[in-house]
């Protein structure tokens, strides 16, 4: 292991990224951490649900005295990879990073593996069959998220929700192309829907997870397509966009198009129970204090489950209705 102190007195300024050590209370005991350093490459700042999650694990270092070098990588993979690179040169005990697509990490995870510094996948996963590349991964189930959007829509659809063309039209927001989030929240509302053959997604389109993304998208929808009954939002930011498309064109959201996203961030919870939004599968973005309790056993050598699954939910309208007082993000 690295002389901790060392390590964390560097930073390096990148060519497309600033590494920060965002948080103090690591480098030696005496400023209450243990000296564990850790380095963090974030996506990027796209949507409600990142903010609190880098907020969640800025948070959660300083509390546990880790020493954080955070890298904001503007939803760019190249800048994810070179900020692992330099996180190696400066030899930190542990590399957190929540991948913003599925593939493309094999060569810098090997280059990790063989400076020996762990690496824990937080948020979103990596396409890679060597489990040995990574300690251990934390995160949502996506594919099972997609699956209670997907039920919600068959429990909550009559037969006076079909169309004249005798089918209840969706058309779907899709997160960032290749990202598992995008990947899987697709796959589980398909297998969901397929219990109501008259539920037919009609377009898909990617809104990369932000809300002018979602906006755009369901504006070229709604220029199409007068028939829509349904949106699928891979998150909130992007059923916000397409919120204000919809109001935009003179219709009313959640009333003549229901509305279903994923996430429930306070905009989106707010939304819900305004009654523009019909239905949100909670993602609970809030993952800073499992990954410093992964990071410190990690650390210590300790053995540490391969998958860490977070709890969530899902809320109707009275529900948000009932907690937005009380929602942390
Ligand atoms: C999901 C996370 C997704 C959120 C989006 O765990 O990766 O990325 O659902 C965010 O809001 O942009």
């Amino acid at each position: 292991m690295t002389s901790k102190r060392v390590v964390a007195a560097s930073t390096f300024l990148m060519s497309s990224a600033l590494i920060l050590s965002a948080c103090g209370g690591g480098g030696d005991s005496a400023s209450g951490g243990d000296g564990t350093v850790l380095g963090f490459s974030q996506v990027g700042a796209e949507s409600g649900w990142r903010t609190a999650n880098t907020t969640s694990i800025q948070g959660a270092a300083s509390e546990a005295g880790i020493d954080l070098k955070f890298s904001d990588a503007q939803q760019k993979q190249e800048n994810q990879i070179k900020a692992i690179r330099t996180y190696i040169q400066q030899k930190v005990d542990v590399i957190a990073f929540s991948p913003v697509v599925e593939t493309g990490w094999e060569p810098v995870l090997q280059e990790a593996k063989r400076a020996n510094i762990p690496v824990i996948l937080t948020d979103r996963s990596v396409d890679t069959t060597d489990e040995s590349l990574y300690a251990t991964f934390l995160g949502s189930d996506f594919v099972a998220e997609g699956v209670k959007a997907g039920d919600w829509l068959v429990e909550n659809s009559a037969t006076s929700d079909v169309n004249a063309d005798g089918r209840i039209n969706v058309v779907e927001l899709e997160g960032t192309t290749g990202a598992a989030p995008a990947i899987d929240r697709a796959e589980g509302f398909r297998e969901a829907i397929a219990a109501q053959p008259t539920i037919a997604i009609s377009k898909s389109q990617t809104g990369d997870f932000t809300r002018d993304g979602g906006k755009q998208v369901m504006e070229s929808f709604l220029n199409s397509d007068k028939a829509i009954d349904v949106v699928y939002a891979h998150n909130d930011d992007m059923g916000l966009g397409a919120i204000e498309a919809i109001e935009a064109a003179g219709l009313v959201p959640g009333k003549d198009i229901k509305i279903i996203t994923v996430d429930a961030v306070k905009d989106g919870m707010q939304a819900l129970a305004d009654g523009k939004i019909d239905y949100i599968v909670e993602c609970n973005p809030l993952l800073g204090p499992q990954l410093m309790d992964l990071t410190k056993k990690v650390v210590a050598g300790e053995e540490v489950p391969k998958r860490v699954v977070t709890e969530e939910t899902t809320f109707t309208r009275d529900q948000a209705a009932a907690v937005l007082a009380d929602r942390q993000y």
